[in-house]
């Protein structure tokens, strides 16, 4: 259960950091099958269904920068989707019934590792209503040397960034008046989850420390949130995925700032849709 301070310092600044939540075995479970996904991805050469490649990648020494939903890929990364102690802290800012949605294991390898650039989640799949969350597993301490998420507190209760750039959407915040005032580092050790709110701006540098930094990403929201941007997924999916309480035909409706992310490329993932933005913030050249 999260403490009543835990509640409100969530609403106000849109973020936790919450230690120790996975057992020391679980732990080690999740990192020897994302180790055996690397070996794995020894053979790939490009960006596939299941891998997203850092860009010197190779086979003799492998650099991941994603495992693409992992749920799917391994029974070990799937029951994290129904992990009681993890539905448990969700479900006191979420409610009492869940559905998760998308999911990924991020990854930074010491030396290594692509930034992401300044983002908020909603402009990605805004849904009827924002009782929408990130819980990020987190398989290495994350440190503000190892490329740690960063947020900027409140900026959940803000505006909608504009994400498009020539008309495309590239998910990242292209707005030139955009200034990450007050960003934070959130660190956790590994083991701990954190949680962050679906409109919170965040983002990440790339990893100049020599520890790796592994998150294991799965976003959860309330079942009578529904996408405005279609998914494609058939209702039994949806229905499939409510992992506490019930589903519902009736969306709940909140009125909010909402831009579509649409035109967008197919496919890509979001460090492939952000290599088109001309000014990045994070990576590249900082
Ligand atoms: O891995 C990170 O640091 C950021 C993850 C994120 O925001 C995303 O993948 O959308």
């Amino acid at each position: 259960m999260l403490s009543v301070a835990q509640i409100a310092s969530y609403e106000t600044n849109g973020y936790l950091a919450i230690e120790d939540v996975l057992t020391a075995a679980a732990l080690e479970e999740l990192r020897r099958v994302t180790d055996e996904f690397v070996e794995k991805s020894r053979k790939v050469t490009s960006n596939d269904e299941i891998f997203d490649l850092e860009p010197g990648h190779s086979a003799t020494l492998p650099s991941l920068r994603r495992i693409k939903h992992p749920l799917t890929r391994h029974p070990a990364y799937a029951k994290y989707a129904r992990h009681d102690p993890i539905l448990d802290l969700v479900e006191c800012v979420l409610g009492p019934d869940l559905r998760f949605h998308n999911n990924k294991v991020n990854m930074k390898n010491p030396s290594d590792g692509s930034a992401v650039e300044w983002h908020q989640d909603w402009a990605f799949y805004p849904h009827t209503n924002d009782d929408l969350l990130e819980v990020g597993i987190a398989l290495d301490d994350m440190t503000a040397e190892n490329g740690a998420l960063m947020v900027i507190p409140g900026s959940h209760r803000d505006r909608t960034w504009n994400h498009h750039q020539d008309g495309f959407f590239v998910g990242a915040i292209t707005d030139p008046e955009f200034k990450p005032d007050g960003a934070v580092p959130v660190t956790v050790r590994a083991g701990g989850i954190t949680l962050h709110h679906v409109r919170m701006v965040h983002g990440s540098r790339p990893n100049r420390s020599q520890q790796p930094r592994r998150m294991f990403f799965i976003g959860f929201c309330a079942a009578d949130a529904w996408p405005l941007v279609p998914s494609g997924d058939s209702l039994e999916d949806m229905d499939n995925r409510v992992v506490r309480g019930k589903p519902t035909l009736e969306p709940r409706m909140k009125d909010l700032p909402v831009r579509l992310s649409l035109p967008r490329v197919e496919g890509g993932s979001i460090y492939e849709q952000q290599e088109k933005l001309r000014n990045p913030r994070l990576g590249r050249n900082t």
